[in-house]
């Protein structure tokens, strides 16, 4: 057996160990036996070293032409799209997601590269009137600075890209936090980064305990925004971190995203798009579809058509093809599974399929749990309202349009929903009354695309998006321009 690797930190243009002297284990959640590597166990002054050198990388990265920085990241895309496979398998065996999905995150990853490439060509401004003659004004993009981001372990090489990039192009520098859980794919990426040639202290890597990076990095004075992705509670914590400095924060947090099912919904669809919605990255997505809210007429039929499918679905190590569904990602997160599927029962809602850990064989090396889904729900159970991140979908029966939306929208989150109809007026009623920051028309809650603004309303975002345009509004603050050619002294309206 050859030793396992030790990945380090990257600061400074350095690949360094961290100031602690310790290390953690990244072990694959599908054999808990595979150890990955062992990743450095920072400390707040790995924190610090980090930041300094991201502010002394800062004074000419700003100043570099936006399309000069857009070249390397069109390099880093090449370099991910060359690496796609290996990536997409590490992160397999980081995360556990089946491979067909890790793929789609490197995918994701490389879309985001290469959109914000080419907004180093765009990062427009407006041009405007102004109110005295022989007076120009208009406005341009500054950057913020350093920023802090901090990332989750279900999209390990996407939502780091979707942060990174969008902050680069705008002419910020970055220090990472990605979650302890899956620090190797963001390794691979900053690793990208560094080869496309990115200069040293522009993108600096500290990976680590929330406590001793996250905390750190969201306190310290020289940090001018953190952008993060996580549950809400801790995404309370960032925000309070964040005001004292009047840091500009970007909060990307939980979902409870809803399928709607009306009787005149071509149900093939509805049942593919709740199977692949609920069950797809076992259920461990912020947009996975937790909720399928069905209209009476079809409500037995789609019952026993989706449990069929569920009861089908091919549970395993996702590096072999033919398996569907991965583990969750740690023995905590599978507990916390547990104790819902517990609530549900307690609750009175009907356990249809699932409910159970996977056991025996291959099964007892890893984080397994079965496909589940609860009949009969009511809207007010807890499994109705609160995110389970887990492979559980609480099914719940409905009268109308009017009631499927009422009961839609009637949790306190807002990131996706979706509705399943033939019917035009349908889908733009719901489209208008859903209080959720993405819809979907006959597709599941999953599978936002790059190009289009990507966060939710109410408990789940606090205002901005993040991809496509949206995330260089977030990365860039607005500084108006005011050029007076008269040669003379001219007043605005307000001085006169
Ligand atoms: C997340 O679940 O945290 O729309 C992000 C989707 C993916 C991104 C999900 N493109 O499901």
């Amino acid at each position: 057996m050859t030793p396992p690797r030790t990945y380090m930190n990257f600061i400074d243009g350095e690949w360094v160990a961290s100031a602690s002297g310790r290390t953690f284990e990244n072990v694959n959640p599908a054999d808990r036996h595979e150890l990955i590597g062992l990743f450095q166990k920072s400390a707040p002054e790995d924190v610090d070293a980090a930041i300094a050198a991201a502010q002394r990388a800062y004074k000419s990265w700003k100043n570099t032409p936006p399309p000069k920085r857009g070249e390397i990241l069109y390099r880093a895309g090449i370099l991910l799209q060359e690496s796609k496979e290996n990536f997409a398998e590490a992160m397999t065996r980081e995360m556990g997601k089946v491979l067909d999905e890790t793929r789609g995150d490197v995918q994701e990853a490389i879309d985001m590269t290469f959109y914000m490439a080419g907004e180093g060509r765009r990062l427009f401004g407006q041009t405007t009137t102004s109110e005295l003659p022989n007076k120009f004004c208009m406005t341009v993009r500054s950057p913020l600075g350093v920023c802090g981001l901090i990332t989750p372990w279900n999209f390990p090489m996407a939502i780091p890209s979707w942060k990174i990039m969008p902050a680069l192009i705008c002419g910020n520098t970055v220090v990472l936090k990605p979650a302890t859980d899956t620090p190797l794919s963001s390794y691979n990426l900053v690793h990208v980064l560094e080869e496309a040639g990115l200069p040293r202290g522009v993108v600096n890597l500290v990976t680590g305990a929330g406590g001793d990076v996250g905390s750190p990095l969201m306190q310290h004075q020289d940090v001018r925004a953190i952008s993060f992705t996580g549950s809400t509670e801790i995404g309370r914590k960032v925000s309070q971190a964040c005001a004292p400095n009047f840091k500009h924060c970007c909060l990307e947090m939980g979902g409870k995203n809803v399928i709607m099912v009306l009787d005149d919904a071509n149900l093939d669809l509805a049942v593919e798009g709740a199977l692949w919605g609920g069950f797809g990255t076992t259920g461990q997505r912020c947009t996975a579809s937790s909720r399928v809210v069905v209209q009476k007429g079809v409500y037995k039929d789609f019952i026993g058509r989706f449990v069929e499918r569920a009861r089908a679905l091919k549970v395993g190590n996702g590096v072999d093809p033919a398996v569907q569904v991965g583990p969750l990602i740690n023995e905590a997160q599978r507990q916390t599974v547990e104790s819902y599927v517990e609530v549900g029962e307690n609750e009175g809602a009907k356990l249809l399929c699932g409910g159970q850990r996977l056991t025996g064989g291959h099964y007892d090396q890893g984080w397994f749990y079965a496909p589940t889904i609860f009949g009969e729900c009511a809207p007010q159970m807890r499994i109705a309202q609160e995110e389970i991140f887990g492979p559980v979908v609480s099914v719940i029966p409905c009268d109308n349009l009017d009631d499927a939306i009422e009961i839609g929208n009637g949790v306190a989150y807002g990131l996706s929903s979706s509705l399943y109809t033939r019917n035009v007026n349908h889908a733009f009623t719901a489209m208008r009354e859903m209080e959720t920051g993405i819809f979907y028309v006959n597709a599941p809650t999953i599978g936002a695309e790059t190009h289009l603004p990507f966060g939710g309303t109410k408990q789940t975002g606090n205002g901005h998006r993040e991809a496509a345009t949206a995330a260089v509004d977030f990365y860039s603050e607005w500084k108006s321009i005011y050029v007076d050619y008269s040669d003379k002294l001219q007043r605005a309206q307000i001085d006169t």
